[in-house]
């Protein structure tokens, strides 16, 4: 595969500041590793609206969702022309929200495919405006991708500008939804709200624990997320570094524990890597100014350049 790398320094989604310098982080990590990984590949560097960050909000339950909108259009249209020239993007991201974004390139450049979907997270970013308990947008990239809304579980009313952006975020490129819930898997999935945890039995979700990679190991898993998958004719895999223990993800606006080892990680996603239905990759949520030295960028930087190897040999 030819690996193109799109960077995306955007954290408007996120409610800890910082995400928007981990992909410099990882490139410093790199350095430091006196790694010239980054030589290798054509990039491109998305314009961000973090500029927003200084702006009053107008949405408390989805917080510059103008601006996320905007970064929407940006990286689809990024996404999907680099797969349309035959690329592989590779995403590095600042906040999760960009995922959405991704995901809904993926889908405008295989608009008749069926496009599957691995969540390596400790939350589940399925949340709408409807639900949210924060108002981040990286909390609700995942329903964007299928196009829920959760009112069943509603919280709040929502002002009709609020509802109008929310509608457009989950119509982008005019393909709704994009993903079936049946087509996504979580991984290390434990910090999640009720509202989440409904769709997730109602729509009977995947879901794989870190105990369940600990004790089958990546071989066994990914074949089974395979199967799981079997009739998806591209998958996608977000790797959002806070799956990671609280013990090593310092550098994360939200670690939580009872997390992946590096080591797991890196052994499972470079095995996910291998699959010839794998048609993007994306590392999100690094933040260098929550850590001590530059340890997340370090696993981050590993993960990546261990999995960019195993791609460029299929
Ligand atoms: C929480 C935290 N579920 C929220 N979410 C995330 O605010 O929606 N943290 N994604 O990284
Ligand atoms: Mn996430
Ligand atoms: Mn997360
Ligand atoms: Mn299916």
């Amino acid at each position: 595969k030819n690996i193109k790398i799109i960077e995306v320094k955007s954290e408007i989604g996120a409610g800890t500041r910082g995400a928007s310098l981990g992909v410099e982080a990882i490139k410093i990590a790199a350095l430091d590793f006196m790694s010239n990984f980054f030589v290798h590949f054509p990039s491109e560097s998305i314009e961000t609206e973090n500029r927003l960050l200084f702006e009053p909000i107008e949405s408390p339950y989805a917080k510059r969702v103008k601006g996320v909108y905007t970064m929407y259009e940006r990286i689809s249209k990024s996404v999907y022309d680099t797969v349309k020239s035959n690329w592989f993007p590779v995403v590095l991201s600042g906040d999760h929200s960009n995922a959405g974004a991704t995901i809904a390139g993926l889908k405008m450049a295989h608009p008749d495919a069926k496009l599957g979907v691995i969540w390596i997270d400790a939350h589940a970013d399925l949340h709408t405006p409807y639900t949210t308990p924060s108002g981040n947008l990286h909390g609700m990239p995942l329903a964007t991708a299928i196009a829920e809304d959760n009112q069943d579980c509603k919280n709040h009313e929502l002002d009709e500008n609020t509802v109008q952006w929310w509608e457009k975020l989950k119509n982008i490129g005019n393909i709704s939804p994009k993903v079936l819930p049946e087509d996504v898997v979580f991984i290390s999935l434990r910090d999640y709200e009720k509202e989440e945890d409904y769709l997730i039995r109602k729509y009977g979700m995947k879901v794989i624990t870190t105990s369940e990679v600990r004790r089958k190991g990546a071989e066994a898993v990914s074949r089974s997320v395979f199967r799981y998958l079997s009739d998806c004719d591209y998958i996608y895999v977000s790797f959002d570094v806070d799956s990671l223990d609280a013990s090593i993800s310092r550098g994360t606006g939200t670690p939580v524990s009872n997390g992946l080892r590096e080591r797991e990680a890196e052994d499972l996603i470079s095995k996910f890597m291998q699959h010839r239905k794998i048609c993007c990759f994306e590392i999100t949520e690094v933040n260098p100014t929550l850590d001590r030295e530059n340890l997340m960028a370090e696993i981050a930087f590993n993960i990546l350049q261990r999995s960019v190897n195993v791609l460029m040999m299929n």
